[in-house]
């Protein structure tokens, strides 16, 4: 400790003595060989360390560069960070249609899927004009009848469930029925009415479900009315 701390304080000739194991007053040129050669080792030492440290130096700066820089290649730049954003929104769009795809249905909860169509069927009553309003509301039509199969269908339905006004009028001409979308009552239908209907008894334009077939009765009594109207196409899926 002693001998460090004044190592640090001496002179060349002193450290040079030191090494040497003893003080000497003797001139130096007495042992050329071996003091010369200690010194030279002691001082060249000595005149590198300022050297070494620089390097030393030098070399943490670089290793301090190289850590540096392989932090920030870690770090993605904004031209790698919008893709992957990007992506994420894909894929939550992607999730999300799926999710729908599994909620889309063809029909309105409250609405009957019928062959292609979706059939709603009221729970109150009213007269035939009004019904024809209740299903332009929302986006559907008081009943056209194209088929016998949906015929059965809308027949049975009705039969449980009352009297039911259907898409079918005299209004514009007695005798001469219609649809509401103006297309007439083809022959082939005919075979639907009630036996001895229609009668037109007491003023009766427009056509109702009843029991097993057809009737024509006063468009201002309040029925039960069925509305028609295109599946829904579930685009989102
Ligand atoms: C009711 C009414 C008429 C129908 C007859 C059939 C009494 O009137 O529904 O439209 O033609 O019944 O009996
Ligand atoms: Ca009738």
């Amino acid at each position: 400790m002693f001998q460090a701390t004044r190592e640090q304080s001496l002179g060349p000739v002193e450290e040079d003595d030191l090494i040497s194991g003893e003080h000497s007053d003797a001139p130096r040129d007495l042992e050329p060989g071996r003091v010369q050669g200690v010194m030279t080792f002691a001082g060249h030492l000595r005149s590198h360390l300022s050297l070494v440290l620089q390097l030393l130096c030098l070399l943490l700066c670089a290793v301090l560069l190289v850590a540096i820089l392989a932090q920030v290649s870690k770090v993605p730049s904004c031209h790698q960070q919008v893709p992957s954003k990007t992506q994420e929104i894909r894929r939550d769009v992607m999730q999300l249609k799926a999710g729908l795809a599994n909620l889309c249905r063809p029909c309105p909860w409250d609405w009957t899927f019928f062959q292609g169509h979706c059939y709603f069927f009221s729970k109150s009553q009213r007269n035939w004009h009004d019904s024809v309003s209740a299903c332009q509301d929302v986006g559907a039509q008081l009943v056209i009848v194209r088929s016998d199969e949906e015929q059965f269908f809308l027949q049975l339905n009705a039969k449980s469930r009352g009297p039911t006004w259907m898409g079918l009028s005299d209004l514009k001409k007695e005798g001469t029925w219609h649809w509401v979308d103006g297309s007439p009552l083809m022959l082939s239908f005919m075979q639907y009415w009630n036996p001895g209907e229609p009668n037109n008894h007491q003023e009766e334009d427009c056509g109702e479900f009843k029991n097993n077939g057809w009737n024509d009765d006063q468009c201002s009594k309040d029925k039960f009315w069925v509305c028609k109207r295109p599946t829904a196409p579930c685009e989102a899926a």
